[in-house]
Order: C-alpha cells, then sequence, then structure tokens
C-alpha cells in the first residue's frame, strides 16, 4: 500500500487558468476612428479648394441661329429660375442680309442679345413665370416678321 499522497488533481491541471486570453482590442479604436476623421477633412478639403470657381457661367443649353432659323425653335427653361444659353451663330460676315449677324429678342422678358458672325454669346434669360413667351431675329431675312425668325421660349 503506497502512503505517498495520492497527487492532487488541481496540480496538474491545466486549465484555461494557466493561458493568458489574448488582449482583445477593439476593431475601431479612438485612435483610428480619429485618423479617419482626419483623413476625411483633409481629403474634403482638398476637394474644396479644387473646386471649379463658382463665378464660372455655364450654358445649360446652345441655341444655333442661321438664315434658316432657330435650332431648336423652341427653347425650354424651368420656371422662376435664372438660365443661360450660349447663341451659336455659324454664319460668315459674307451675308449681305445683316452682315451674318444675329439676335435673340425675348420683348417679354427684355431680353435683346446680338451676336456676331462666327461667334457666340451667352445668354442670361431672368427668371420667369411659367408660359410661353416669343423670340426672334428682326436682323436678317425680313426680321421679326419672317416666321424662320421666330421661335417660342417655353418657361415650365
Ligand atoms: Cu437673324
Amino acid at each position: 500500500m503506497s502512503s505517498q499522497p495520492k497527487p492532487s488533481a488541481s496540480c496538474h491541471q491545466h486549465g484555461p487558468r494557466g493561458r493568458r486570453a489574448p488582449a482583445r482590442q477593439p476593431a475601431f479604436g479612438p485612435r483610428l476612428v480619429a485618423f479617419l476623421v482626419i483623413v476625411v477633412l483633409v481629403v474634403g478639403g482638398a476637394v474644396w479648394l479644387l473646386r471649379p470657381p463658382a463665378a464660372t457661367v455655364r450654358a445649360e443649353q446652345d441655341v444655333t441661329v442661321t438664315m434658316s432659323g432657330f435650332t431648336p425653335g423652341d427653347i425650354t427653361v424651368a420656371a422662376n429660375r435664372v438660365a443661360t444659353i450660349r447663341l451659336v451663330n455659324p454664319d460668315s460676315n459674307m451675308h449681305t442680309d445683316g452682315g451674318g449677324v444675329h439676335q435673340l429678342a425675348i420683348p417679354a422678358l427684355g431680353v435683346d442679345i446680338k451676336v456676331q458672325p462666327r461667334s457666340e454669346a451667352l445668354v442670361t434669360i431672368p427668371a420667369a413665370a411659367p408660359g410661353r413667351y416669343a423670340f426672334y431675329c428682326d436682323v436678317c431675312c425680313g426680321g421679326k416678321e419672317n416666321p424662320m425668325m421666330q421661335g417660342t421660349l417655353i418657361v415650365g
């Protein structure tokens, strides 16, 4: 019979108590969040600084005017909002009738722009109530009485 004490089971126990659980890092620590906030601010600031200047007026649509009239003949813009149109005149100054100059006149809105031969002009259409506004070119081809040199601004 052995008098040796039975080894305590607890002495040889290799349970989880002996191992250190790995330190758990939060997936998104405060430092990472701060870093991402800084990145967003820097990139956002750069994009904001590199944006095109707001003063640049951009035409929303092109309208061509020739001895054959306006293309398109009906111009549609949004109501109650200033609109910008690029008026393109491809005619040369060799035209005896008006010297190649054309016009966009919208009497109801106080618009009256002449565009020189082989050039273009930006036309600002003031904010207007919904409706149909007649326009014309009174320079060439018999002027505003010529149906070909007329059109309609549709504000809607
Ligand atoms: Cu004309």
